[in-house]
């Protein structure tokens, strides 16, 4: 059975407890590698060695820390299907989606920010004849990046990318449900010539070893990204301390489909932003809203094509819809289908577990599943599913619409669909989002603010925002 290792000092090593943790497969059910068990005397270790990295880390030059983001950027992309396969693997995910989507998505993390700094600038104000006043923006020291198991090497190089641009050195951990392609990345990392101590990644659970980077107190700053409720819980552990806080977290995004749109390009955009991923993206559109003029014909469409989706093994090519990521989110997700029924909601399509046969059998796969008959607020349609299921209800007006897509307790993406220009700039202003994608979605350009609003988090990654929040800004005043 394969044992992944921590990654720490630029070294490959097994946890100090010698503990392990079991990896399942969610295809099959079954245990397919060992984990580190990783406890805070290895969060300790990690630490030491950022702590000796940073001196000199911190001072190489723009160039060479550039060129080493590049290399590795190159190295995933020189190792995209060995990566995809990898992730596929480990999450569930069609292997096509980790080969189009998550690992190229992963090489441009790097290639992106390995060029962003490189145009990173900061600001001067001159006092007439006075003073010049000039910012200076250096790295914070130890960065703590926390990620989840939906998009894990993508969201894992997402915040890894810009801390070491922006001259900080790294204690990450990935999430121990999809560990293997963090893993992958440090023997990357070494092949690279990653500086030993300027990336350190320690496996194993949240509540230890999230715990102890998020309360050890040489660690100034926390990127995660995850449930709200684990965000809410790093709040309150980091904010005593002060620490500099991004919180990327859930999301109840509603999908405003108008009568007047692109019927057959947003049908087909509406089937991919329900349930890409197994609807385990926190930009999913889970709450369509449609204008009750083609509410029937959208009905009709959509639960067709949604009937034929038939999850298979992640592994084929032609799989779309693949296995959810483990045992307790299928049960998750099924007890909220059956949440939904007791609300007074009708299954449309879906809501069955599927078997597959033979070494698929005991696999976590669920239909992708729609639901009809539920108001706004019911639990099923103000709580964050994270799974493949969607509730699709009629609109009359256009103040109906954004009172509903706006009357949860989240504020991450929002779709809205539409031909009307006004239109569709009126209703994007209106909404309590981070992300409005009109027309499209998941259309994304790294150089723009990524992040929410309300429970869907605290700050923005993205572009330039990232490297000032893993920067620190000082401003020095000369008299002239
Ligand atoms: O989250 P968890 P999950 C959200 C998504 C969903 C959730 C899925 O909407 O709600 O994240 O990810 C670690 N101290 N987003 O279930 O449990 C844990 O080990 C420190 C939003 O994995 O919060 C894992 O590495 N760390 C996002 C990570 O936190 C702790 C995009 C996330 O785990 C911890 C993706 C603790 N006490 C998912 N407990 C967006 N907005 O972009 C757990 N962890």
């Amino acid at each position: 059975m394969e044992k992944l290792q921590n990654y720490i000092a630029g070294q490959l090593m097994d946890p100090v407890g010698q503990d392990w943790i079991d990896n399942y497969q969610p295809a099959t059910g079954k245990v397919y590698s060992l984990i580190p068990d990783s406890d805070e005397r290895d969060v300790a270790l990690a630490v030491e060695a950022a702590q000796k990295a940073f001196p000199s880390w911190s001072v190489t030059s723009v160039g060479e820390r550039s060129r080493l983001l590049l290399r590795l950027s190159q190295l995933i992309e020189q190792n995209l299907e060995r990566l995809a396969q990898a992730e596929s693997k480990d999450n569930g995910k069609p292997v096509s989606l980790a080969r189009n989507v998550d690992i190229p998505r992963a090489s441009s993390n790097f290639h992106f920010y390995a060029t962003a700094i490189e145009q990173f600038a900061s600001e001067a104000h001159i006092m007439e004849d006075k003073a010049i006043n000039y910012t200076l923006r250096k790295p914070v020291g130890i960065a703590g990046c926390i990620s989840p198991w939906n998009l894990p090497l993508y969201l894992f190089s997402w915040k890894i990318a810009p801390a070491l641009a922006a001259g900080n050195c790294v204690v990450a951990k990935p999430s121990e449900i999809t560990p293997m392609t963090a893993f992958l990345l440090s023997e990357l990392c070494i092949e690279a010539g990653f500086p030993p101590g300027v990336l350190n990644i320690v496996h194993g659970y949240g509540p230890k070893v999230g715990q102890a980077i998020v309360e050890h107190p040489e660690i100034p700053l926390i990127s995660f990204t995850g449930g709200t409720s684990t965000g809410e819980h790093i709040a309150r552990t980091a904010a005593p301390m002060f620490k500099k806080l991004s919180l990327e977290l859930g999301g109840k995004n509603p999908n405003l489909i108008f009568a007047d749109c692109d019927f057959d390009k947003m049908i087909a955009t509406t089937v991919r932003s329900s349930f890409a991923n197994q609807g385990q993206i926190c930009l999913c559109g889970s709450r369509i809203y449609v204008e009750r003029p083609i509410y029937e014909k959208f009905k009709n469409a959509f639960v067709e094509k949604v009937k034929r989706m038939v999850p298979g093994d992640p592994s084929l090519a032609t799989t779309r819809q693949g296995a959810l990521v483990s045992k307790a989110h299928l049960e998750k997700v099924i007890s909220y289908i059956q949440l939904a029924q007791e609300e007074g909601g009708t299954v449309l399509a879906g809501g069955q577990q599927v078997t597959l046969e033979g070494p698929l059998s005991e696999g976590y796969y669920l239909q992708p599943t729609v639901l009809e008959g539920l108001g706004p607020h019911c639990r099923t349609n103000q709580e964050e599913i994270f799974g493949p299921v969607v509730t699709i209800a009629p609109f009359d007006t256009e103040e109906e619409a954004v009172t509903h897509a706006n009357n949860t307790p989240y504020g991450l993406a929002s779709i809205v669909w539409t031909e009307n220009l006004s239109r569709a700039h009126r209703v994007a202003n209106q909404l309590h989002a981070g992300i409005t994608w009109i027309n499209c979605w998941l259309l994304r350009d790294l150089r723009t603010p990524f992040g929410g609003v309300k429970q869907s988090g605290v700050g923005r990654e993205g572009g330039f925002e990232a490297l000032q929040f893993f920067t620190e800004p000082q401003n020095v005043c000369i008299q002239l």
